[in-house]
């Protein structure tokens, strides 16, 4: 008996339905940051990788490439103005034309010279001008490049004690976004990420689930909170975020990826495999109300192969979630209404420990893809043709050095 058919019956005596397993699979979206393909680093060192992407369109070939080999990764996310060009409608076509499309534009408060004190809750109004024409540019690319949504993140806050008012900056920070979110075209959200420290150390205006969950709320149905898995103090409990979120309708997406200290932006999966199952666990648990939540990566790699890394990533998050599909729900309920602590968690463990790899590659083949994307990256040569092809970027290529 092959590997797939003993899981097949393994699988049915938790009275799982195995094609509708593999149909989820087959409808999985996770959206591949444009950002993951250029050189990035640490505050000590950018290394040039050997064919990182330095241009959007290369950033772009790259992802449509993941596309290809994973057959889930058809989108892809920009961010401004690193990925800017003069001509939106020519990349759109240009990524069309690799089978991708545009997703989440990213917008950038951080880096420009005038967001040292903050953005849209900086205490000048023309700094807070600059940041709000910011956004109403990002909304404008987003409509021209078809995109549906707006990727929101601050480095807002403060490094000591009484060097703002609290309450001022969160009036500004409502005030700001409420001019933004005006301009949406009912079609698109507003995807509003936190984070609690960094590069503020005292506070961050956006510093949990629940400043952007309120702010979201204040702002209407359009705006919904992003949450970025490497954004939380170590030991925060993110499945519950998710479910408390996915229940109040207020999820708009994630960013993934894996910490092990701070936000380290590493590969999705590597350090803690357990929380993101459990993350998926409360998505699938959800049905219908996480219809329409964005998958999103959000990573970047030091010392990484970069299309290697983002593979990775996607197989690791394919793998989450087709354990969190194959959680026997109907026991994990009994379990739950007999309050059978351990009983319950032995059936989520009993997902969590099953090897659905034979499920994964045969996904794979009734797509026509490799069961391997990764051994495929390496036998299609990709790889070493834009080595050969790019060298190595001087610069980030969105990260500047
Ligand atoms: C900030 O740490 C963040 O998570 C935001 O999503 C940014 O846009 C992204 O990383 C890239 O710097
Ligand atoms: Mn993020």
């Amino acid at each position: 008996m092959s590997d797939y058919q003993s899981l097949v019956e393994r699988l049915s005596r938790r009275s799982i339905d195995i094609e509708a397993v593999k149909t989820k699979l087959k409808e999985q979206h996770v959206e591949t940051p444009s950002w993951g393909y250029g050189n990035s680093g640490t505050r000590f060192k950018t290394f040039g990788y050997p064919g990182a992407a330095n241009t959007v369109y290369e950033k772009i070939a790259d992802a449509a490439m993941v596309n290809r080999l994973t057959g889930v990764c058809p989108s892809v996310a920009l961010h401004i103005p690193w990925d800017k060009v003069s001509d939106w409608q020519a990349l759109k076509q240009y990524a069309s034309d690799l089978g991708i499309s545009i997703g989440a534009i990213n917008t950038n408060t951080f880096q420009a010279d005038i967001y040292k004190f903050g953005s849209i809750c900086h205490p000048d109004a023309a700094v807070r001008r600059t940041a709000i024409d910011h956004h109403l540019e990002c909304v404008d690319i987003a409509k021209q490049t078809g995109s549906n949504a707006i990727s929101l993140w601050y480095a807002d806050g403060t490094n000591y004690a009484g060097q703002d008012s609290f309450r001022e900056r969160r009036k500004r920070m409502i005030d700001s976004l409420s001019e933004v979110y005006a301009a949406l075209p009912d079609t698109m959200r507003m995807l509003i990420e936190y984070k609690f420290f960094e590069p503020a150390f005292y506070h961050t205006d956006f510093s949990d689930w629940g400043v952007a969950y309120s702010v979201a709320n204040r702002l209407g149905p359009k705006a919904q909170v992003l949450v970025d898995t490497g954004h939380h103090a170590q030991g925060t409990n993110i499945e519950h975020i998710v479910a408390t979120l996915l229940y109040e309708g207020k999820l708009g997406g994630f960013h993934f990826n894996a910490r092990k200290y701070g936000d380290d932006d590493l590969i999705v999966g590597t350090t803690n495999p357990f929380e993101l199952f459990l993350i998926f666990n409360e998505l699938v648990d959800a049905g219908d109300a996480a219809k329409d939540v964005a998958y999103m990566i959000d990573q970047s790699h030091a010392i990484e192969p970069k299309m290697e890394a983002m593979l990775q990533s996607v197989v690791n998050i394919q793998s989450a979630y087709a354990k969190a599909l194959v959680v026997d729900r109907k026991a994990l309920k009994t379990r739950q209404s007999e309050c059978d602590v351990l009983g319950a968690y032995r059936v989520l463990a009993d997902a969590f420990e099953t090897d659905v790899r034979p499920i994964l590659e045969q996904v794979r083949s009734e797509l026509d893809l490799a069961v391997d994307p990764i051994g495929a990256l390496h036998e299609s040569g990709y790889d070493r043709k834009i080595a050969t092809e790019r060298g190595i970027a001087e610069g980030g290529g969105g990260y500047p050095t």
